[in-house]
């Protein structure tokens, strides 16, 4: 059994100019997951259930978990003393961090602290979403949002916590896709599945199909391609819809599996954002073999214009978003 830190240390190689910094930011990282893991796994008694009665930049009803998460990660981040910035879903601003042992530091984190904490009153999982880039502003300077506003393909590390039935931190630098399971009478995390790799075929298909009627031509297209009955193509494919990323993202990424959020009536651009929810989990899963684009172009390749932006988001097996992507070339208006 090796652990998480034993893991990226053996690893240290891997991580460009090995210095150290980005293990202690993943560090860091496995620690705030811990103390957020241990509040989901009592919520119900630890009076962190429920709404904050405010909304987030999103316009969303933020969840008291939300802000506990938030709090938690930029605490354990700027404690750790290796990120000069942070963006968060939570925060309408980035953070800098401008101590002088800060401004010193070369990498910044987006996250999204705790994606899909709705669902944490009714016992769904949820999950942590983090992306790593190096500044491209002056070291020894405070961070400016072009910092922030770098394309997928630049991100340096990727990864997702799942807390879940079981705890998981799930990670690449570049150099594949690594899962570690906690075990939560030590709080450790194990590794327990390394280099994940999604089979390039799938029978499973993620959306929320309550939103049908506005979906675009080319996704109504591909839904009745999954529902159709033909054998010798595996189909009709099976619908799973957790409506937490993180988990149908997960077991897609195990099984094989396509996660389509698409524009809708309510949500134009897509829900999703761009920059710390689709681009990470689009880093992993090209990592893992799959795939990930906004119904037409690759989503790492995306240039970010706003913090907050959304985008469509298509992510999962080659095979079946290459199908999906031909149904959206075909029938796009
Ligand atoms: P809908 C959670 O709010 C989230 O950002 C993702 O985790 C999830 O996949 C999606 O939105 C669910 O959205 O509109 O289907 O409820």
């Amino acid at each position: 059994m090796i652990t998480l830190g034993e893991y990226i240390i053996a690893k240290q190689h891997d991580f460009p100019e090995a210095s150290g910094e980005l293990s202690q930011l993943l560090g860091a990282i496995s620690l705030a997951a811990k103390v957020v893991n241990r509040e989901i796994n009592k919520a119900g008694i630890a009076d962190i259930i429920g709404t904050t009665g405010f909304e987030n930049i999103q316009g969303e009803i933020q969840q008291k978990m939300d802000l506990y998460a938030n709090d938690v990660f930029k605490s354990a981040l700027e404690a750790r003393g290796e990120v000069c910035g942070i963006a968060s879903e939570e925060e309408e601003e980035f953070i800098t961090f401008d101590d002088e042992r800060s401004v010193n530091n070369k990498y910044i984190v987006l996250m999204d602290p705790l994606d899909g904490s709705s669902n944490i009153d009714v016992n769904v999982s949820v999950g942590t979403i983090f992306s790593i880039y190096k500044r491209i502003s002056p070291i020894g300077e405070p961070v400016i949002l072009e910092d922030f506003l770098q394309p997928g393909v630049a991100q340096v590390a990727a990864g997702y916590i799942i807390y879940g039935s079981s705890t998981m931190l799930v990670y690449t630098t570049g150099n594949g896709v690594h899962g570690f399971t906690c075990d939560p009478s030590l709080g450790v995390f194990y590794l327990s599945h390394e280099n994940i790799k999604i089979p390039e075929d799938g029978s499973i298909y993620s959306i929320n199909e309550g939103n049908y009627l506005s979906f675009p031509e080319g996704v109504k297209k591909y839904l009745k391609y999954c529902q159709a009955i033909d054998k010798e193509s595996n189909r009709p494919y099976t619908s799973r819809y957790i409506g937490s990323l993180v988990s149908d993202f997960h077991r897609n990424l195990l099984k094989g599996g396509i996660y389509i959020y698409p524009s809708t009536a309510l949500s134009p651009q897509g829900k999703l954002r761009l920059l710390y929810e689709c681009n990470p989990m689009a880093f992993l899963m090209e990592q893992a073999g799959g795939t990930a684009s906004d119904g037409f172009q690759r989503i790492m390749e995306i240039k970010p214009s706003m913090l907050h932006q959304r985008t469509s988001f298509f992510c999962g097996s080659l095979n079946m978003i290459a199908e999906a992507q031909e149904m959206m070339n075909k029938y796009s208006t």
